[in-house]
């Protein structure tokens, strides 16, 4: 028994068991797996070496290996409707790097939303490998709209000429027009690479368009949105396919993680079921409530609403930053955090925003009038700060709240 031969790691484990049972997270890239995504992630395939692709690996004993990578690979394709995929990378960094070694030389150059506005690490930021490999050029957010200007992206990009463009967030609340992305890179004689790694649930139901037929490459994780584990994926045009197939091993991994890979096929397995279009949906309704309750509350919301599974607050104009109300929400059992808005005079640590996202209190079953609670809950945290009193009480009531929500509920 763990908790017999382990007990530091036992009652950590214990502990964050218990943290997410009782606490509610609202962190728009977390999600709670499946118990049988969560099996497969324990599961013996952990043990086997299986570098390659199936029928072409370097080791033996791949059979049933073989099968589950087969399995991930279709079921991958038909769910988003795509000519080829790679089921292999480790993270959606790897992905990312894996699409850009296709078909990238070091030196060229990438245009990428900015992360001050919403992007992310692999876009280009200075110190990532993508910005150490490749020359960055960014677009933003408009300032007036915060939302992103597509003739602003279509000139730079007649400017600057990237051999690439890279479109997706990690914290944008809008749909992205991904046409328009591919008629601005068809102009510039860019490759398109879009980046789904927040809406690939939304993708796969068709809450979000999709861009799959559009880019030459999509990449995603697979633990956000598409409530799989934690991991990444790429899908690509059948000509890209030996290329990135190569880019991933022996590019930039060895062994695949097979029992994360038998975890993605079961998740995309879930995913084809049409109660994950009701679960998406419900992500949408409950951040769309959710955002609706903190304008109501006087609460500035950046770009004025969502779309999507997340939006971000500006708190400049309710005292506190994002650092400190992402700690005093912590004390109370909200868990969130804090980002950059865009155009955010305060650094990365500090930040003047707080970034929300409903997909994993809609795996706990939460809906829209929950919605109002928890705004209510956050709003008189803010508000009384300062009163140990009331926010013992808070937190008093937010966990009582979470734990009618069981993670795993027959457990
Ligand atoms: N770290 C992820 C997020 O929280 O959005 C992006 O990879």
């Amino acid at each position: 028994m763990l908790k017999d031969i382990d007990k530091e790691v036992y009652n950590a484990l214990i502990s964050e068991e218990e943290k997410q049972r009782s606490t509610i997270g609202l962190i728009p890239s977390e999600n709670i797996v499946s118990k049988n995504v969560l099996k497969l992630m324990g599961s013996v395939f952990t043990n086997k070496y299986a570098e390659g692709y199936p029928g072409k690996r370097y080791y033996g004993g791949c059979k049933f290996i073989d099968e589950i990578e087969n399995l991930a690979n279709e079921r991958v394709c038909s769910l988003f409707g795509a000519e080829h995929s790679n089921v292999q990378p480790h993270s959606g960094s790897q992905a990312n790097m894996a699409a850009y070694f296709s078909v990238l030389k070091p030196g060229d150059k990438i245009l990428a939303m900015n992360i001050l506005a919403g992007g992310h690490l692999t876009h280009g930021l200075k110190v990532n490998f993508s910005g150490v490999f490749y020359q960055a050029v960014f677009y933003s957010v408009d300032k007036e709209t915060e939302t992103i200007d597509y003739d602003v992206v279509r000139d730079i990009a007649l400017k600057e000429r990237p051999q690439m463009i890279v479109c997706g967030a990690s914290s944008y609340s809008r749909i992205i027009d991904f046409n328009k992305f591919y008629h601005i890179a068809q102009e510039v004689n860019a490759y398109l690479l879009a980046d789904i790694a927040h809406i690939a649930g939304l993708v796969a139901a068709n809450l979000h368009p999709s861009p799959v037929h559009l880019a030459n490459f999509t990449t995603s994780t697979t633990h956000k949105t598409l409530r799989g584990p934690r991991g990444g994926l790429i899908l690509c045009k059948k000509e890209h396919g030996n290329k990135l197939d190569s880019s991933i091993m022996p590019g930039i991994q060895g062994g695949p993680l097979m029992h994360i890979i038998a975890a993605k096929a079961v998740a995309f397995k879930e995913a084809m079921n049409p109660s994950f279009f009701d679960y998406q949906r419900q992500i949408i309704k409950n951040c769309q409530r959710l955002c609706e309750e903190f304008k109501n509350r006087g609460y500035r919301i950046i770009s004025g609403g969502t779309d999507n599974h997340l939006f971000s607050i500006d708190l400049r104009n309710k005292g506190i930053n994002g650092n400190e109300y992402e700690k005093l929400l912590e004390d109370v059992g909200i868990i969130t955090n804090k980002n950059l808005i865009p155009y955010d005079p305060q650094p990365p640590y500090i930040t003047s925003g707080l970034r929300i996202g409903t997909p994993l209190i809609t795996s706990r079953g939460m809906k829209e009038d929950d919605m109002a609670i928890i705004a209510g809950w956050m709003d008189e945290t803010l508000k009384n700060r300062k009163d140990e009193k009331i926010l013992k009480d808070i937190s008093k009531k937010v966990r009582r709240f979470a734990r009618e929500f069981p993670i795993y509920p027959s457990s």
